[in-house]
């Protein structure tokens, strides 16, 4: 197995490899930042397509493996540092909880809550991933109630990326706002390493801004 410090981490400002940076800050590990100006269209170019030929952030590089799509990249990184205690063991029955909630952000969250947003119908139930919205939904609150977190009173990297997902979607209204979702988001976000991101990112962003500005001036 490559060295577990050479990992680099391809990454835009405020997108969703910004919960991946939270991520390598809970992990404490060192890496090396490769970021993208979106703004400048710098991970539409052939370069960055060699990295991730869908052309989105995040992704990581662990010597010669290459991991793209954000739950993959959480349970690697999680995986590859055990003693941060992030992910549970194999052998640990919360594993089955972690493992669910990883891979339904992707397969029923985000296509819910996208077409949703985007008036989309998602079909017959019996054809949609992700059955109907409000089930969707339903599920996620009932798996934050009581809490504090997706495992109960464990942390994981799991919450790091819903956390991160249910901010960003409550904030933009994609999401209702709702007692349990919103105290959650707030108790993941309150975490120190979600603060040095967001300080991180906010700087990266500007330079971005500036950088794109100056290119089309
Ligand atoms: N399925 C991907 C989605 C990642 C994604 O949509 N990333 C956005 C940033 S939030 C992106 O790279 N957008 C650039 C573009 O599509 O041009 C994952 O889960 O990693």
């Amino acid at each position: 197995m490559a060295d577990k410090a050479d990992i680099t981490f391809y990454h835009a400002p405020n997108t969703r490899s910004s919960g991946v940076r939270v991520l390598l800050e809970e992990l404490g590990v060192p890496y090396r930042l490769h970021t993208l100006n979106m703004r400048a269209g710098e991970h539409l170019r052939e370069a960055y397509r060699a990295i991730n030929p869908m052309a989105k952030v995040p992704a990581i590089r662990h010597g010669d493996a290459l991991v793209t799509e954000q739950a993959a990249v959480y349970l690697y990184l999680a995986d590859l540092f055990p003693d941060a205690g992030l992910a549970p063991a194999t052998t640990d029955p919360a594993r089955a909880v972690y493992l669910r909630w990883m891979v339904f952000y992707g397969s029923c969250f985000e296509p819910a809550v996208i077409d949703r947003h985007l008036k989309r119908e998602p079909g017959p139930r019996a054809m949609s991933a992700y059955a109907d919205y409000d089930s969707v939904i339903a599920r996620v609150t009932e798996a934050l109630t009581p809490g504090p977190y997706l495992l109960g009173d464990r942390f994981s990297a799991a919450d790091i990326l819903w956390g991160s997902a249910l901010g960003w979607t409550t904030g933009f209204g994609l999401v209702a706002p709702d007692p349990v979702l919103t105290s959650y988001v707030e108790r993941v976000r309150s975490r120190p390493a979600f603060q040095t991101m967001a300080a991180a990112d906010a700087q990266l962003a500007a330079e971005h801004e500036a950088a794109a500005k100056a290119g089309a001036a």
